[in-house]
């Protein structure tokens, strides 16, 4: 049977769920991971990230005796690296976690073998990939020397799902399948038809590459434009929301939504791998980067002129005495993660300016990560809104779209998400 045994490396937001969806197709997946107490949290049928209906894929994948997790690679017939893959300090991107990964698994590899990197990856990493693994494993070949005779089989398969809707989208969403030949691409499709339902389609590695930075990109360019319109639009003093409601009723414009800049571990990271690779030639891209950065410090400037303002009609009281209450933490709506968050950013930066209370709503959180609870204060929608004279709302939660608006507007209010518009 081809595939009897599946191995992911990397058991995060991509490969846990990536492991568990072949468990579920009754596959035996031995999942690899640096960090033990996330093995042992699997090996418990648990989980150690945040994604709806991922416990119950994993509890029954484990419980089923499908899915075991270890620290150490062993044999399989597909080898899946799923690691991160950070930028340093200079935008460059690193791939040190690719390479360990890569040197691994190559004492267990054997003749046959698949290996597909899933990791988004700078244009020229499968094939630096490739190398780490020849120069492990002399005795065996690989694509980059002995094309369709080689031992080895090497793709990049880019994961293209949205946190949130992992489960859905790595089974509905078409996958771009770069294999460094085409019988490798043709062996990763195997591979992914396992579970995926939608077109596998073929191209090769480098292209798979480009095309993930591309599509993040194409993303972060998008909102950049948006959030270049909301400056503009507060200076000419014209509601952007409105501005992009009326833009998009034109049958060819399609503009996304501003907000408090852009969070996440892909679409804030990915376009520097462009820069970095052709910094002559990605010069939209970079200021996109540039703008979309830029704009949690204007929403921090926003606030001290808001608190100036209020001085300035409240001669009676000092900054002590405002109270400040920042609407939403996580990086996006109706999530619980906070990773990368801007509006975490901008919370974190008031508690350190403002001399009064900052009070912080966040209702997909119970409690505050143990770094955060001595400088932020979580408290709820009702009594924010009594106690609050300064309210942001940084994240278009449902909770907060649900709230009556006028409870917004009786206080002086800076929406970056354009919930009371
Ligand atoms: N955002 C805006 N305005 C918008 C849309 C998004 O400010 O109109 C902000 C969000 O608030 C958030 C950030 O952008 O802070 C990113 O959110 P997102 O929903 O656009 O994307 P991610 O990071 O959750 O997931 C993206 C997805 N890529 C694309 O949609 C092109 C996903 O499909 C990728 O798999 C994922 O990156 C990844 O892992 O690379």
């Amino acid at each position: 049977m081809p595939f009897a045994t599946i191995s992911v490396i990397g058991l995060g937001y991509i490969g846990l769920p990536t492991a568990a969806v072949f468990a579920s197709r009754k596959k035996k997946v031995i999942g690899v991971d640096v960090n033990q107490s996330a093995v042992d949290i699997i090996n418990r049928g648990q989980i150690h990230i945040v994604e709806p209906d991922l416990d119950m894929v994993v509890h029954a994948a484990v419980t089923e005796g499908y899915l075991r997790a270890t620290t150490k690679p062993e044999p399989a017939d597909a080898f899946l690296i799923a690691v991160p893959t950070p930028f340093k300090g200079n935008h460059e991107p690193d791939l040190s976690y690719i390479e360990s990964a890569s040197k691994s698994i190559a004492p267990v590899l054997k003749k046959g073998d698949l290996v597909i990197l899933e990791s988004t990856s700078p244009v020229g990493a499968t094939e630096q990939m490739a190398a780490w693994l020849s120069v492990a494993r002399p005795d065996l070949s690989f694509p980059q020397t002995h094309g369709e005779s080689s031992d080895i089989r090497i793709a990049h398969c880019p994961e293209r799902v949205l946190p949130g809707h992992v489960l859905r989208e790595l089974v509905q969403n078409d996958r771009v399948i770069g294999g460094m030949t085409p019988k490798c691409s043709e062996l990763a499709i195997s591979l992914y038809k396992i579970f995926v339902q939608g077109e596998c389609i073929v191209t090769n590695a480098r292209t798979a590459e480009m095309c993930k930075l591309t599509e993040n990109s194409f993303r972060d360019v998008n909102i950049a434009f948006a959030n270049e319109l909301s400056m503009i639009c507060d200076k000419l003093d014209i509601s952007v929301w409105e501005l992009i409601r009326l833009a998009n009723r034109h049958p060819r414009v399609n503009i996304l939504q501003p907000g408090p800049g852009v969070g996440g571990h892909c679409i804030a990271v990915d376009p520097w791998f462009i820069v970095s690779k052709t910094p002559e030639q990605a010069k939209l891209i970079r200021t996109a980067r540039e703008v979309n950065d830029s704009k949690p410090q204007w929403i921090i400037e926003k606030v001290k002129l808001a608190i100036s303002e209020f001085l300035k009609d409240k001669q009676d009281r000092t900054a002590r005495d405002i109270t400040i209450a920042c609407f939403g933490l996580a990086f996006k709506p109706d999530i619980d993660d906070l990773r990368e968050s801007p509006a975490l950013a901008i919370a974190m930066q008031i508690a350190a300016l403002h001399s009064g209370r900052v009070f912080t709503v966040e209702p997909n959180i119970e409690k505050l990560p143990d770094n955060l609870v001595t400088k932020l204060e979580l408290t709820n929608i009702e009594r924010s809104l009594a106690e609050a004279d300064i309210v942001l709302l940084l994240v278009d939660h449902k909770e907060f779209k649900d709230t009556p608006k006028n409870l917004f507007l009786e206080k002086i209010c800076i929406d970056a998400r354009g919930i009371l518009s």
